[in-house]
């Protein structure tokens, strides 16, 4: 169905060390041969290249299997990659090689695939355009060939199987159930009439789909491994922060096209990996942050700043590099978290300077904040990946203004207008089981829930009217679960492939309070 409009291969200098390594190891193994000395079994460059490199690529950086470098594989909890290596893994391709490989060469091809790469691969614009695939089988049509609310759509990530189940956000009906490239990670992105959306993999893979023909129009990949994706608020542009190679790629949302592919290159020469970008709409701009230098970039993708400098960049330097970030309501201020795990930052964009500092113990995840109305002040709630608790801030004076005990670190915080709680998960620990419904004026907890005692419950979403909230049950054999948002009983169960996400059409294009950027 996909069709490869040109070679997707990496480009030939960047396999030139892999292969190297490669002939070293048999270079050796003839010798020690001729040299009578037994060989217990090959070197795992050599296991590699016989197992491994037709799926995965012969520089580790992925084919039809995942790229096997260390930025993706320190990811993998539960089974271990030696596991995997035996045993196969369930859903893919990926086969198991008991039968071919002693647990020994295993392990030794293991650790070799955890070790860095010994070169940077060159992946600049003709190697991304070069990877583009689209579907030969998508028509653009002219309206929705369905009958459901296209506003009231809701995408579900299955990162099970690795697809995206496409649900009609009032009869909970499952339209389309498409399969996505390997391991997405972040929020999809929204075309702002919500008819097309991009999802990328940490592969560095952008597909774009279009909602109204249920289709893959196509996807290229945009980096070797990524971070997130941002839109431009005229749905023109798509930029990708990436960590290999070190660069923010630029495309064009219309067509795939590489607009520019932008050397993450701080002022004192560094190069540096980007920690994530967004687009900040009032400002015309994408906003990202660098991981390896004390530096915020503002791209501008302004019709009018492009006639001068396509994608001008201003540098702003703050004290320390940021990790994880959020914005106010006006993206004037962006709330950044200090690498100590132990403070948050507020860094005036419009000023390009810190403004305060926050004391936030126990490592905030301040991508997943929100923000709402109490008291006439606007506040904003953050939780913490290493404490149980959750902090609320004033936006104005920038102190912590309330501290709610939870029954342990969460992940993800998420509200609406039209609901008087927010939903604050318990992803870490052993009471993973449990999900908080929080009051946003008292600021109590009013009930915890435990749909499926012993399964990991995280991350909601609401439906357009806020009537709804969607929990995925974030296991294998999972589903996402509809509970009314006002008395909080389960109204529907939809089995799913463990569910990470779930992002709703209308909410995600109007920036609906107490969604995530
Ligand atoms: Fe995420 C969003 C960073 C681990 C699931 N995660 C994001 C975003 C960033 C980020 C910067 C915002 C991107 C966006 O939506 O545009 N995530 C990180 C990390 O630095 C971290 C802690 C380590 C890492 O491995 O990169 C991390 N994230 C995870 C996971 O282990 C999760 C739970 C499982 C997975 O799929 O990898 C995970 N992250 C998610 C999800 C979102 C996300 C589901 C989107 C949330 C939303 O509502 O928008």
């Amino acid at each position: 169905m996909i069709q490869n409009t040109s070679s997707a291969s990496l480009s030939r200098s960047s396999l030139v060390p892999a292969s190297r390594a490669i002939l070293e190891a048999a270079i050796l193994t003839i010798a020690l041969v001729l040299s009578g000395i037994a060989v217990a079994h090959a070197g795992p460059a050599e296991t590699y290249a016989e197992n491994c490199a037709d799926c995965h690529g012969a520089g580790r950086l992925g084919g039809d299997g995942p790229a096997l470098i260390p930025q993706t594989l320190k990811r993998m909890r539960g089974p271990n990659v030696v596991n995997v290596i035996l045993k196969g893994r369930v859903s893919t391709q990926m086969p198991g090689f008991a039968e071919s490989l002693e647990t020994e060469a295993a392990e030794e091809l293991a650790a070799w695939l955890k070790t860095p790469l010994d070169f940077v691969p060159t992946w600049g614009e003709v190697q991304i355009a070069g990877s583009l695939q689209m579907n030969a089988g998508y028509r653009p049509v002219e309206a929705p060939g369905w009958k459901s609310d296209p506003m009231n759509i809701t995408l579900v990530v299955e990162t099970g199987d690795h697809h995206v189940s496409v649900l009609d956000g009032d009869t909970f009906e499952v339209l389309d159930r498409f399969e996505t490239p390997f391991a997405v990670h972040g929020g999809p992105k929204f075309s702002p009439d919500g008819r097309y959306v991009f999802i990328m993999s940490r592969d560095g893979w952008v597909q774009k789909y279009d909602i109204w023909a249920l289709k893959e129009v196509g996807r290229l990949r945009a980096g070797l491994n990524s971070r997130n994706i941002a839109m431009s608020h005229d749905g023109k542009w798509i930029a990708v922060a990436n960590y290999l190679p070190m660069t923010l790629t630029i495309l064009s949302a219309d067509d795939l096209s590489v607009a520019q592919v932008m050397p993450v290159v701080a002022k004192d020469n560094s190069a540096s990996r980007v920690s994530a970008v967004y687009q900040a709409p009032q400002r015309k701009s994408f906003i990202l942050a660098l991981k390896d230098a004390p530096e915020i970039w503002e791209v501008a993708f302004d019709p009018q700043a492009a006639a001068n400098e396509p994608f001008g960049r201003r540098r702003i330097e703050v004290a320390e590099p940021i990790d994880d970030f959020f914005f106010d309501d006006e993206y004037r201020n962006l709330i950044g978290a200090a690498r100590d795990g132990v403070r948050g930052i507020v860094v005036n964009l419009t000023e390009g300077r810190e403004i305060a500092e926050l004391p936030l113990d126990g490592l905030p995840h301040l991508g997943s904040g929100i923000s709402w109305d109490r008291d006439g002040r606007r506040v904003m709630a953050t939780p913490h990946l290493k404490e149980g608790k959750l902090s609320v801030i004033d936006t104005q004076t920038w102190k912590r203004i309330a501290t709610i005990k939870t029954e342990g670190p969460g992940f993800f915080l998420r509200s609406h207008e039209n609901t008087p709680y927010f939903w604050s998960d318990v992803f870490f620990g052993p009471n993973r089981d449990l999900m908080h419904v929080i009051d946003k004026q008292s600021l109590e907890i009013v009930k915890t829930l435990r749909p499926v005692p012993g399964a990991t419950v995280a991350h909601v979403e609401f439906t357009r009217d806020g009537k709804h909230a969607l929990v995925s049950v974030w296991e294998d054999d999972g589903a996402v679960i509809v509970y009314d948002a006002e008395t909080m009983e389960e109204v529907r169960r939809l089995p799913m492939r463990k569910p990470s996400g779930k992002y709703n059409v209308w909410n995600k294009i109007t920036f609906s309070e107490g969604t995530s950027h």
